[in-house]
């Protein structure tokens, strides 16, 4: 969730220059489509949004909200709505119902969201508190596809309440309906198969008996030929499909295609070494994503940035950060880490999980020798460990300070005070940065990855690995004192929540670190007690940030230890495996995904290859290929072999994606900012469609399709360290043990 633009001001220059559009009372509703995606308030208020000074609240079915007095302009407290498209010359009609307690006078646009925010409407609804109904037609000047409508409430002395509810925006032509160019019926991992292992791919057609199929080379010979097996109708697709198992072809080749009911796939490789460039490249992409940190032009041509955050101006910095009013009284250092997505927050518990990662594919065995082209790169430290300590000494920098009643917790998050728009590189950013209260959930990521830092660490830098321990021990400390400081699910003005009421399972994983580095009886005993070491904790959807039990089990599994039980716990990663196994097998499109309710979540992609963590965990366990066949397969859905036929790594395959939500890597806005480099995963289709763009484009998406390759569309194609992290992992596995 990295909107959307900012609450933006008003100067008075701007203000004087606008020509307003004529002002007309409307009485019928304009014909043309509904242009507000969530004007009634029925579920939540996204993707509305207000200045940090307001705390919406629309538990009541409208919106409503305090607001502050002695505010000075009309535009110092906002409540709006972005994305909005107009066109030249059509007529709309603009309707809401509104109150206000006591009775004020507020201003309701709708504007160019940018400067000079030139006004298309500009009204002054008389509120009432027993609420009214207002009714507005203008015609657009311009047309303009992200236009904001903005109910600016500031400006008066007294404080006061306003509702809102009911907001219609009727007008313009009808937009054509968005089709999707899925490219040839046949849908295979565009980037290829490795010669030994599984081939599959899915052809979407009509026909429902088998058809014949030929793989064809460059030379436009065939080298193989085959029938496909009718599957029915996929309900995570809405299509009728077939697959295809190719896998007894094996000679390596480039540029085959594969062709079946008339229509040729795009080309494709046989080659061992598809997945080496992969595993290099989705490591790669955090060097980038550091803050505090000049991106230099010749470790990443192209990518060259000014360092962030580092309290240049515009900056105000990340060196000593205070906290959000009445939350603390010190500042912190906490420069350094990774940007988390697109937006430019950091956060403990999606930092947690993602430097995690690496260092579990470091411990597994794997990416040890990978050169990341990083300033540390030939020190005598593995340069995975090099780009994971960025992070890890970012966690231990949000520590609340000793002599503090909470130290040894973590602040939760760092971020913005109010959501900046697109582009906006780093060093740009001039919003005043926050520290948020500390949590617990924060705090068992840190002592999570403080253990495992301090076993990873220790051959390469004794000091820092017993730093982290201590750290881990007194995080540990500080989080059973205070188990249940959850982050507020309300507290998402200038970031992401990452609340979660749930930390039991946070709870599990950072003793089963613990144990893990020290062998302690303490940590052990809370291991075995705990209701996660015995319970069924491989759920459908997949881990992520917010259900990290796996990661305890799957390290209680792999590494060496003398936890009574340990057996059982291996056996238990089969057992999920198992259950992944099945999905990806009944699945015609072959990947271990399927979740409850046919809905997909915010960053799916990701959670269909952390169930790869798991099946290639098997493999390792058992030795057994089909679980090894599983993964290989799983990535063929990222690469390609999907209902969209793109693949959702940047620069991987004929058709990728491209166009991640980042506000540094905003080519699409501005040509002369770059794409999102190599290997970075999108978080691919979800069900939510909680932003504006995919509300307007794909309502009633079948779940595969419930993705647009657009950089605003930020809950379905954001980039995240914690997205890319699980990509590396597997693409590291597959490279390494994929075995064929
Ligand atoms: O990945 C997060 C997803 O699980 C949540 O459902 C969503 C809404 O809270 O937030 C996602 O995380 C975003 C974060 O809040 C802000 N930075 C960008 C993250 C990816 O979109």
């Amino acid at each position: 969730m990295t909107p959307r633009s900012t609450p933006r001001r008003m100067g008075a220059l701007a203000l004087a220059a606008v020509a307003l559009a004529a002002l007309v009372p409307s009485a019928a509703r304009a014909e043309g489509p509904e242009l507000i995606s969530n004007g009634t308030f029925t579920n939540g208020h996204a993707p509305w949004w207000g200045t940090p000074n307001l705390t919406l609240d629309s538990s009541g079915g409208q919106l409503c909200a305090d607001v502050p007095g002695g505010t000075v302009n009309p535009w110092d407290v906002i409540i709006g709505y972005d994305g909005v498209p107009l066109q030249a010359g059509e007529s709309y009609d603009f309707g809401f119902h509104a109150l206000g307690a006591p009775s004020t006078v507020a201003r309701a646009l709708i504007q160019l969201p940018v400067a000079p925010y030139t006004q298309y409407l500009s009204a002054a609804p008389e509120l009432t508190p027993d609420g009214d109904d207002f009714a507005y037609a203008f015609t657009s000047p311009v047309d303009l596809p992200n236009a904001q409508v903005a109910f600016q409430l500031g400006g008066k002395a007294e404080p006061w309440r306003f509702c809102l509810d009911d907001v219609t925006l009727t007008g313009g032509a009808e937009p054509p309906v968005y089709e999707p160019d899925t490219g040839p019926r046949v849908r295979v991992n565009q980037v290829g198969y490795l010669p030994g292992g599984p081939k599959n791919a899915t052809l979407v057609t009509e026909a429902t008996t088998p058809l014949p199929y030929t793989v064809v080379d460059a030379q436009g010979r065939v080298v193989h030929r085959g029938t496909t097996l009718p599957r029915g109708l996929d309900a995570s697709s809405g299509q009728n499909v077939h697959s295809i198992d190719f896998g007894s072809l094996r000679r390596p080749a480039t540029g085959l295609t594969l062709v079946a009911d008339g229509e040729t796939s795009r080309p494709f490789d046989i080659d061992a070494k598809i997945y080496q460039r992969l595993a290099l490249d989705a490591l790669r992409f955090y060097y980038p994503q550091r803050s505090g940190i000049e991106i230099t032009g010749d470790l990443r041509p192209g990518y060259a940035r000014p360092a962030g955050h580092v309290g240049t101006a515009p900056n105000t910095g990340d060196t000593t950060v205070p906290c959000q009013p009445g939350v603390c009284d010190y500042t912190l250092d906490v420069s350094g880490g990774w940007y988390d997505a697109g937006d430019h927050g950091k956060y403990v518990v999606n930092g947690g999980i993602s430097v995690h990662q690496l260092m579990s594919e470091y411990e597994r065995g794997l990416g040890r020798r990978l050169d990341l082209t990083i300033p540390e790169s030939g020190d005598h430290v593995p340069d995975i460990l090099d780009e994971a300590r960025w992070e890890q000494e970012f966690l231990l920098s949000m520590r609340v300070p000793d002599g503090e009643p909470l130290a040894g917790m973590a602040h939760h998050k760092i971020h913005d005070r109010a959501w900046t728009g697109l582009p906006l590189l780093p060093h740009l950013d001039s919003q005043p940065r926050e520290l948020h209260p500390p949590s617990t959930a924060a705090t068992l990521n840190l002592a999570a990855t403080a253990a495992q830092a301090a076993r990873v660490f220790k051959p390469f830098d004794k000091a820092f690995a017993a730093e982290n321990l201590a750290a881990a021990r007194a995080a540990w400390t500080a989080a059973l004192a205070n188990p249940a400081m959850y982050a507020d699910p309300n507290d998402g003005t200038g970031g992401g929540t990452y609340s979660d009421p749930d930390v039991t399972d946070e709870f599990y994983w950072a003793a089963a670190e613990l144990y893990l580095t020290t062998g302690e009886k303490a940590y052990r005993d809370f291991v075995l007690a705990s209701p996660h070491h015995t319970g069924d904790i491989w759920r459908d959807r997949g881990f992520d940030w917010g259900n990290t039990a796996q990661l305890g089990r799957l390290d209680l599994a792999m590494l060496p230890s003398r936890l009574p039980g340990r057996d059982t716990v291996r056996r238990s990663v089969l057992t999920g495996a198992d259950e992944y196994l099945a999905v990806a097998g009944a699945h015609p499109y072959g990947m271990p995904y399927a979740p409850d309710g046919n809905a997909y979540d915010w960053g799916s992609n990701h959670q269909v290859v952390n169930n790869l963590v798991v099946l290639a965990t098997a493999a390792e366990i058992s030795g057994r290929s089909k679980y090894r066949d599983a993964v290989v397969q799983g990535m063929d859905y990222i690469l390609g072999r999907n209902a969209l036929n793109i693949s959702y790594v940047t620069g991987y395959g004929d058709v990728a994606a491209e166009n991640q939500h980042s506000r540094w890597y905003a080519d699409q806005l501005d040509p002369a900012l770059p794409n999102p480099p190599p290997g970075t995963l999108a978080g691919g289709p979800n069900s939510g469609l909680q932003d504006p763009v995919a509300q307007r484009l794909l309502t009633g998406c079948a779940p595969q399709f419930c993705y647009i390759d657009d950089i605003e569309s930020w809950s379905t194609n954001e980039l995240t360290v914690n997205w890319n992290a699980p990509l590396a992992w597997v693409a590291g596995w597959i490279a390494a043990r994929g075995g064929c």
